[in-house]
């Protein structure tokens, strides 16, 4: 296939300075290379700039609506909505590397343009389902999914294309660990497939995927969008909200195969690597080489 490398430098999601620098940190990890020894033919386009830079200090000023950075988060989306587009439109595969989590509200907004009904995996300790109304924290990087299913602010629902960009019924949620009680709630109010921590103990990643692409078996097309903090803090030192009880790398590399090989993966973000909270480079590195497993790397 034709990856577009995108790089998404956004921080003004949540307010710890360094995320910004994931996307060159991935990248530096020889990434259009690894892609390319997998076959891929590798387009990396660089990184996607905003009006307002990358980050706006450690702020915690809520509007009246208790978002930080609303209008930074507004203007990136817009500016990443275009470039996903245009990479889809030309056929190609976009993957998205960040920035913090709010990235994936341009992200699939740009994309799910192109489609009747997309599905989302989300890979997650969180389930970043928040709104200004059950957010704890303001952060928008907790509430991309809310935003994409409609719920929220009225400009961040409407980037790129008016109204939700994704459908209750195909969204599926992996590794949720961390849900706030308003999350729960909407979780369960809305019927939403969510595959916690301890679902995962119990039954095998790989196997819980089988049952998304199958609860997703009408989508057109599956986005996935891939939280490092979903794995264990003991794997992926360098992120932003780590939660203990993660996901091993080795069982997410064999459920990014199994997703691989069904085929229906148009598209992808890796969020929330933040290098200067990482030790050494190890964040980046395992993150380059997660990458090459989503895009087909086998054990033999
Ligand atoms: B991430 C929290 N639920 O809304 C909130 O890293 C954490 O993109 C959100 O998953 C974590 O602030 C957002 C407490
Ligand atoms: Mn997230
Ligand atoms: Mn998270
Ligand atoms: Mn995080």
């Amino acid at each position: 296939m034709i990856i577009d490398i995108i790089g998404a430098p956004t921080a003004f999601g949540q307010r710890k300075p360094g995320v910004a620098l994931g996307p060159d940190a991935v990248r530096f990890c020889s990434l259009k290379e690894k892609l390319e020894d997998l076959g891929h033919q590798v387009n990396d386009l660089g990184n996607v700039k905003g009006t307002y830079g990358v980050w706006a200090g450690p702020t915690s000023v809520k509007d009246d609506e208790g978002l930080i950075n609303l209008k930074e988060v507004l203007d990136f989306s817009k500016v990443l909505a275009d470039a996903t587009d245009e990479s889809i439109e030309k056929g190609h595969f976009p993957f998205i590397i960040g920035g913090d989590h709010s990235l994936s509200i341009g992200s699939v907004a740009g994309i799910s343009k192109h489609y009747d009904n997309l599905g989302v995996i989300w890979i997650d300790a969180h389930g970043d389902i928040n709104s200004s109304l059950t957010s704890p924290s303001g952060n928008i990087h907790g509430m991309p999914v809310g935003v994409l299913l409609g719920e929220g602010n009225e400009d961040l629902i409407n980037v790129h294309g008016d109204g939700a960009k994704i459908k209750h019924e195909n969204l599926v949620i992996v590794g949720a660990r961390d849900l706030d009680s308003g999350e729960k709630a909407y979780i369960k109010k809305h019927n939403i497939e969510c595959y916690t921590m301890t679902d995962i103990r119990q039954n095998k990643l790989s196997n819980l995927i089988e049952k998304a692409l199958e609860k997703l078996k009408s989508c057109d097309a599956i986005h996935l969008s891939l939280d490092v903090d979903s794995l264990d803090p003991i794997e992926m030192p360098g992120t932003g909200t780590k939660v203990n009880g993660g996901l091993f790398l080795a069982e997410l590399q064999e459920a990014l195969t199994t997703l691989y090989r069904s085929g229906r993966l148009v598209s992808a973000d890796l969020v929330e690597v933040n290098p200067l909270l990482d030790n050494g480079n190890e964040t980046a590195v395992k993150a380059a080489e997660l990458t090459e497993f989503i895009f087909g790397k086998t054990q033999l």
